[in-house]
């Protein structure tokens, strides 16, 4: 950079100036600090004392001033989740009411918690047979409990629905074998279905016929992660031979070793369920009818693995059980508390498109065209900030809404468009009048503002104001294109002529 003389002069003067000025100060304040300090300490005790104080809280206002004003505060939903692994039931129970006091649907949750209890006054330990369709999971409660009226089907898909049976080891325990429907079939929410019962049971007996699918895969560590007790059975080994087998099951151990050894190798075990097989039988008169015969079952070594992880097990199970009972009920929870904020933020929005089209069919002289920073943009941004658990400061609501208010100005004659060609396709409103466009226009705005703010703060959990803006600039467009139909109903509905 260069400098002409002249200009190098005024600099170094005015640095001069800066620096005589700041000495000066600095000798004024030290004057003055000590002045006070030698009255104060020939002055009374309690006065003294009195100064510092007030000094101190005057010092402590100005830096809690500072925070507030400069620091963003947000309380992430999200953050919940880092300590769950602690969950207990006093937090469940916590949570569960102060969703139930914002208006969240808490049933299932509740729900969840009630059938854990009825499963600890009973007593009984749940096994759950758990897989992907048609692995055999109903044929080998069927071969441990051979009267039991099991359903095994050729066809996957034959379990639809959970199912208990009673059984009893050697030892005499009372144990409940679930049969839940096999998943990745055609139907998402028998999986769900399934995976729930999983993790209300005690123990899961992972039944698959073959090497792991990645689904699989996934599964058995999902519920690992859950600390589910778990066993993996190997069913349908007579469909291979000695040597096929072998390798299968040095597969299924590298599966095993893959996940961090978290299964120990003995829970892996090899079976046959049996299951049933239709064969041609020939009468001595040469008639040929198909009957369905039982195949062999061979399941010795699962009863030895099912012993084996209940004594393992055993004191930490119910404990085990319980928690994995919190996290499911507190899943419910968390999706009953999304689908309340979907509900509820759609009010929102309704809400405040429709005071901005009212209030533009009310005003009376053109110009009224601050759109989003007055009353209502800054109630619809706190209202959707709160429901969405971030607390951000008045200072970035205002400054997420002037700048929102100068992308909108880019965005107006969009909006004035689409809210025109929107208002013809409405039969019988025929031509249609400026004030009206305008009203569906200022409306589709607030509505984009809002639908962008949601899916921001879902995404980010807190309103970070450059960004949101950025967001709905980004969004406007397609919001407007989106939300034209419901707006000019809105505007039709409320139009004083109507
Ligand atoms: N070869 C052979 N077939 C078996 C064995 N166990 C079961 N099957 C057959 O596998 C098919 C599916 O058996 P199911 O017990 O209905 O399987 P599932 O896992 O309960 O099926 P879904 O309830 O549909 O998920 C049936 O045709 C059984 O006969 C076995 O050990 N060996
Ligand atoms: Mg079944």
């Amino acid at each position: 950079m260069k400098l002409d003389r002249l200009t190098r002069i005024v600099v170094a003067l005015l640095i001069l100036l800066v620096f005589i000025v700041a000495i000066g100060a600095m000798l004024f304040l030290t004057e003055s600090a000590l002045n006070v300090w030698d009255r104060l300490l020939q002055g009374p005790r309690a006065l003294r004392y009195g100064y510092v104080a007030i000094m101190a809280a005057l010092v402590a206002t100005a830096i809690w001033l500072i925070w507030r004003l400069v620091v963003r505060r947000k309380i992430r939903p999200a953050q919940r989740k880092t300590t769950a692994s602690k969950l207990t039931k006093a937090d469940i129970r916590q949570r569960i009411a102060e969703a139930e006091a914002a208006g969240v649907d808490v049933g299932a949750a509740q729900a969840e918690l009630q059938e854990l209890a009825s499963r600890q006054a009973s007593g009984a330990v749940h096994l759950c047979f758990f897989g992907e369709i048609s692995t055999g999971k109903s044929s080998l409660i069927k071969a441990l409990v051979p009267d039991a009226n099991v359903t095994v089907d050729v066809v996957g898909g034959s379990t639809a629905d959970i199912r208990h049976y009673r059984w009893r080891n050697d030892k005499g325990d009372e144990i409940l074998l679930t049969d839940v429907p096999g998943t990745a079939g055609h139907d998402q929410r028998l999986d769900e279905i399934a995976t729930q019962e999983a993790r209300r049971s005690h123990v899961v007996l992972f039944v698959c016929d073959g090497d792991l699918t990645r689904a699989e895969k996934q599964a058995v560590e999902s519920l690992v992660e859950l600390g589910k007790p778990l066993v993996l059975v190997m069913n349908k080994a007579d469909r291979f031979d000695a040597d096929e087998q072998a390798a299968l099951m040095q597969r299924l151990l590298e599966h095993l070793d893959d996940m961090g050894s978290v299964i120990e190798r003995d829970r892996l075990v090899a079976v046959s369920a049996g299951g049933e097989v239709d064969v041609v039988a020939r009468s001595a008169d040469g008639a040929e009818e198909i009957v369905r015969r039982q195949r062999p079952a061979d399941i010795g070594v699962l009863v030895v693995a099912i012993n084996r992880v209940l004594d393992d097990t055993g004191g930490s199970m119910d404990q085990k059980r319980d928690r994995a009972v919190f996290h499911l009920a507190a899943d419910k929870l968390a999706g009953a508390e999304a689908q309340y904020r979907v509900q509820r933020s759609e009010q929102i929005i309704r809400s405040a498109t429709r005071k901005a089209v009212l209030g533009s069919l009310a005003a009376v002289s053109p110009g009224t065209d601050v759109l989003i920073q007055g009353y209502v943009g800054t109630t619809m941004t706190q209202e959707l900030c709160k429901l969405y658990g971030a607390a951000p400061r008045d200072l970035d609501i205002e400054e997420f809404l002037n700048l929102s208010q100068s992308r909108v100005g880019r965005a107006l004659p969009l909006s004035l468009a689409v809210a025109g060609n929107g208002l013809k396709a409405f039969p019988g409103v025929g031509t249609v009048a400026g004030g009206l466009v305008h009203a569906v226009a200022y409306g589709l705005i607030f509505d984009a503002l809002g639908r962008s703010l949601v899916l921001t703060l879902s995404r980010h959990g807190e309103l970070v104001p450059d960004i949101a803006s950025r967001e709905f600039e980004e969004g406007i467009s397609e919001h407007i294109e989106a939300g034209v139909r419901r707006v000019a109903e809105m505007a039709l509905d409320e139009k004083p002529d109507n």
